[in-house]
C-alpha cells in the first residue's frame, strides 16, 4: 500500500514539475520578445535616415510595423537624386530603369516585383501583390499591367542626369560594380566614364510597439546591368527575410553574391541557432567570402539584422556599408564592422 502512495506521490510530483517547467519556459520565450515601447527601424545605407523618419512617423503612432517599412521606403524611392532607388535610379545597358522590389511581414505573407519599369513605388506594388493576388512574385510587362490596374501611374523614371551617366558609361560599356558608392562624399571611383557607377539599395526591417516584425527592400539594381537581370532585392530569403519568432535581415551590395547563400535566410537561422544579430551578419558574410574568395576581394556586400530582442547588428565585406538606426532613445548611423 505504501509503495502504491510514494508511487502514485511520485506520479503527481513528477505532472506537476513537467507541467510547471514547461510554462515557466514558456513566459520565459514570452519574455524574451521585446514588447514594451519596442518600436525599432532600421535602414542600410546613410540615406536610410530619412527613410527610417518616415517609417518613425508610423511606429511612434503604435502603426504596424509593414505600414512603417512602405512609408519608410517610399522615400527613396521618390528621390531622384537617388540613383539607385526608384524614381532617377540608374538604368540598364539598354537604358531602361528597371526596378526591383519586395516586402515581408510578421507572418510569412511576401510580395516581391522584378524589372518592374515605369513605376517610382516599386515597394507598394510588392505590397500589393502579397495582399492581393495568389502569388508571390510578378515580374516585367505583367508587374506593370498589375500596377497600373491598381492605379499606379505610368512615368518616365529616367531622368536627365541618369540618362546623362548612362550615356558616358556607353563610351566605355565597362561594367565593373563600384564598392560603396551609397554613401555620399565617397571619392569617385575614377575609370568609369560616368563615374559613381554602381549599386545600392534601401533595405529596412522593423518592430513595431507590439514587438512584431517587417521588413522591405527597393532597388533600381546594378546600375547597367543586362536587360532582365533580377538581384537579390526582390528574392525573398536573399536580400530579404523575416521570422518573427526569430528576427529579420536584409542585404545590400553585389546581389549575385547574396543570392549564392541565400544571405537573409542564413541570417536569420543563425540568429535562430543563438548568434547575436551582429555576429549572425558576420558569419554571412564569411559565407560570402568562402564561396567567392577571389570575387570578394573587391566587391561589397552588407548584411543588417535585427532579432526579437530588439538587438541589431550589421556587417560587410568592405569598410564603408553604413546604417541608420531609428528608436524612441536613439537616431543613429553607424559604420559596419567589416571583414577587410
Ligand atoms: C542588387 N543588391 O541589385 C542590389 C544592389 C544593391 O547596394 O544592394 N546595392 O544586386
Amino acid at each position: 500500500m505504501s509503495t502504491r502512495k510514494s508511487f502514485l506521490a511520485r506520479s503527481i510530483l513528477s505532472a506537476l514539475t513537467a507541467f510547471y517547467s514547461e510554462n515557466l519556459f514558456a513566459s520565459n520565450r514570452e519574455d524574451m520578445r521585446h514588447t514594451k515601447n519596442s518600436a525599432l527601424v532600421l535602414s542600410t545605407w546613410d540615406f536610410g535616415k530619412a527613410a527610417n523618419a518616415a517609417a518613425w512617423e508610423v511606429l511612434a503612432k503604435g502603426g504596424h510595423a509593414l505600414d512603417a517599412i512602405e512609408a519608410g521606403i517610399r522615400i527613396p524611392e521618390a528621390d531622384p537624386s537617388n540613383q539607385s532607388v526608384g524614381f532617377g535610379g540608374l538604368p540598364d545597358r539598354e537604358g531602361h530603369v528597371t526596378l526591383d522590389a519586395c516586402i515581408m511581414d510578421d507572418k510569412l505573407n511576401c510580395g516581391s516585383v522584378m524589372c518592374l519599369e515605369h513605376i517610382t513605388h516599386a515597394i507598394s506594388v510588392a505590397r500589393l501583390v502579397m495582399e492581393k493576388t495568389p502569388h508571390i512574385i510578378l515580374s516585367g510587362e505583367g508587374a506593370l499591367n498589375f500596377a497600373l490596374a491598381h492605379g499606379f501611374k505610368h512615368e518616365n523614371l529616367l531622368t536627365a542626369k541618369s540618362e546623362r551617366d548612362w550615356k558616358n558609361w556607353l563610351k566605355s560599356s565597362h561594367y565593373r560594380p563600384v564598392v560603396n558608392v551609397e554613401n555620399k562624399g565617397f571619392p569617385d571611383p575614377g575609370g568609369i566614364p560616368g563615374g559613381r557607377a554602381n549599386h545600392d539599395t534601401i533595405g529596412m526591417i522593423a518592430m513595431d510597439n507590439t514587438g512584431n516584425l517587417s521588413g522591405g527592400c527597393s532597388t533600381s539594381g546594378m546600375a547597367f546591368k543586362m536587360r532582365g537581370r533580377v538581384g537579390d532585392s526582390p528574392v525573398i530569403g536573399a536580400g530579404l527575410y523575416v521570422d518573427n519568432e526569430v528576427g529579420a535581415a536584409t542585404a545590400t551590395g553585389v546581389g549575385e553574391e547574396v543570392i549564392r547563400v541565400a544571405g537573409s535566410h542564413l541570417i536569420v537561422e543563425f540568429m535562430r541557432q543563438g548568434l547575436s544579430p551582429e555576429e549572425a551578419c558576420k558569419e554571412g558574410v564569411k559565407r560570402i567570402l568562402k564561396a567567392s574568395p577571389e570575387r570578394s576581394k573587391s566587391l561589397q556586400v552588407g548584411f543588417l539584422a535585427m532579432n526579437t530582442k530588439a538587438q541589431y547588428g550589421a556587417y560587410c565585406l568592405q569598410p564603408g556599408f553604413s546604417y541608420a538606426v531609428k528608436s524612441s532613445g536613439e537616431e543613429k548611423i553607424y559604420a559596419a564592422q567589416s571583414m577587410y
